[in-house]
């Protein structure tokens, strides 16, 4: 694993596997002074990421020796935005953007079923805490922002639940507020999240639901668990997927739950029926510190663990961050299987931030209403809005963007669509967009129409950069001479 050349590329192993490759390839630093868990690991960690720098691995958090903290894991990259999500495909940390798309909508076609691994040889059970010995304040949790709440025992986790009518298990990082010792938040956004969904059907039976707080999962497992996926689909066989081969999963103590075998902590636990407590505010990845409300509580049965565990944890915020790296490519990639799946051809996808994409095609007569529909009636790929532009423009550019939004879209191109479901962490919606639990979204075309003959076209629209505006054999006779202008290192 892991060595140069080989094939086929096959991601990272466990967390430790993946932190020794970052470390190798220039993406993780060790921190060895001390740091407090209280504002300051935050603080650090998120200039880090405001500068895409390398991930910070704590190695001395206050009050806690013998554990370690790892910090913004996935991004953004040093080498370039993506260049984590790439290492942990087994690809050049250098991979485009769109090529890491490609890579990852290829996975997703192949899943993998998981393994069952006995719990004698599953690191996450080296220690297995229960009663009087459940303690999460034993832990390093970060308080991360001072705005925040409280502190976050879950931001860069798996949250694993499981369909009581179907059995179908779930997977989603959902953020996770510490409350005491033995209880902590977890917030399962009513609309949208199959978390949500599936506590649903526990409390209209009035059943506690089992649950399962994975921290420092393979890198694979936390991708796969931050995709859109359609509901009943198996984000533990994706894992797998991207990974290149089954993960290893090992049942949990005290609940009908399996969990990855080399996790460094796992908590166990349950959510009575009804039972809600204050949760939030949490600096989010639309750039703003959100969601505060009431939400469901875990009740803690049991904590197992590895030995000298490493805690991980996100730092979400404006304007680039670890979640919207991974949920940016990840949207992209089901979208674009999703697309396809319903036959309808797009040249590429990019989601500059969470769930408002951007698509680059060939317009034809009633694409791009088919493709809003398609992508709404999928979970969490569009809200907010879509921007659509000609297969000239790269959707990943964001330059390019905003110059065809700029120039090429007709003010009647702006559309707003009236009655989508909502994502209530946006801080655009009004209170009675609250209440009703229902709101907008915006389309913007930014395409030329398909039906303006070619004429027309090259009289009032030609784009007017070098590649389009001189000939090829001027271009190669310009390319011949360029040192003779005095421009060769340029
Ligand atoms: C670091 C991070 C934190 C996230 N926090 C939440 C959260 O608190 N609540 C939520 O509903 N989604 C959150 N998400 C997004 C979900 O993980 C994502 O929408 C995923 O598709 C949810 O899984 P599901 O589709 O199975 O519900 C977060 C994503 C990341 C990467
Ligand atoms: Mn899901």
């Amino acid at each position: 694993m892991n060595e140069p050349n080989a094939a086929p590329a096959q991601a990272a192993g466990d967390l430790r596997d993946f932190l020794q490759l970052l470390e190798r390839e220039g993406e993780l630093r060790r921190v060895s002074t001390e740091i407090d868990w209280r504002y300051e690991m935050g603080a650090v960690s998120r200039v880090i990421c405001e500068r895409a720098g390398p991930a910070p691995w704590f190695q001395n958090v206050k009050g806690y020796p013998d554990q370690s903290v790892a910090a913004v894991l996935f991004g953004p990259g040093h080498a370039a935005p993506l260049a984590r999500i790439a290492l942990t495909l087994g690809l050049d940390k250098r991979t485009p953007t769109l090529d890491v798309i490609e890579e990852l909508r290829r996975r997703f076609q192949q899943p993998r079923k998981p393994s069952l691994a006995p719990a004698e040889s599953a690191p996450c059970k080296e220690i297995i805490l229960r009663g009087d010995d459940i303690n999460l304040l034993n832990f390093p949790v970060p308080w991360i922002k001072e705005i925040d709440g409280g502190r976050y025992i879950g931001s860069w986790d798996i949250v694993v639940t499981r369909d009581p009518d179907t059995n179908w298990v779930n997977w989603g990082i959902y953020r996770c507020q510490l409350k005491d010792e033995r209880s902590f938040a977890v917030l399962l956004l009513p609309q949208g999240q199959h978390g949500g969904a599936i506590l649903r059907k526990y409390e209209q039976r009035g059943e506690s639901m089992p649950i399962a707080l994975v921290i420092g999962a393979d890198p694979a497992c936390h991708l796969a668990a931050s995709a859109p996926l359609d509901h009943g689909m198996s984000e533990r066989e994706v894992a797998g997927g991207i990974r290149g081969r089954g993960i290893e999963l090992v049942k949990c103590e005290t609940v009908d739950l399996e969990v990855p075998a080399s996790a460094e902590i796992v908590i166990e636990g349950e959510v009575i029926p009804g039972e809600r407590v204050d949760e939030g505010p949490f600096g989010e990845y639309t750039g703003h510190a959100t969601g505060q409300g009431r939400a469901p509580l875990v009740r803690v049965k049991c904590i197992t663990h590895r030995r000298k565990p490493i805690f991980t944890m996100a730092n979400m915020g404006k304007l680039h961050d670890d979640s919207a790296c991974c949920v940016t490519v990840m949207s992209a990639a089901v979208a674009r299987n999703r697309l396809e799946a319903h036959g309808l051809p797009v040249r590429a996808i990019y989601y500059y931030i969470p769930e408002i994409p951007v698509i680059s095609l060939a317009a034809r007569p009633g694409l791009k209403k088919q493709i809003v529909a398609t992508l709404l009636g999928g979970e969490r790929m569009i809200t907010s809005g879509i921007v659509f532009v000609d297969e000239d423009v790269d959707p990943s550019n964001l330059e390019d963007v905003w110059w065809a939004i700029t120039t090429r879209m007709h003010p009647e191109s702006y559309e707003v669509v009236r009655g989508v479901p909502m994502n209530a962490l946006h801080p655009w919606l009004r209170p009675e967009d609250r209440a009703r639990r229902e709101t907008s979204m915006w389309i913007m075309d930014a395409t030329i129409p398909h039906d303006w003959p070619p004429e027309y076209r090259s009289r009032h629209a030609a784009p007017a950069d070098y590649l389009h505006s001189w000939s090829e054999g001027t271009r190669a006779m310009v390319a011949r001479r360029w040192k003779d202008y005095g421009y060769g290192d340029i």
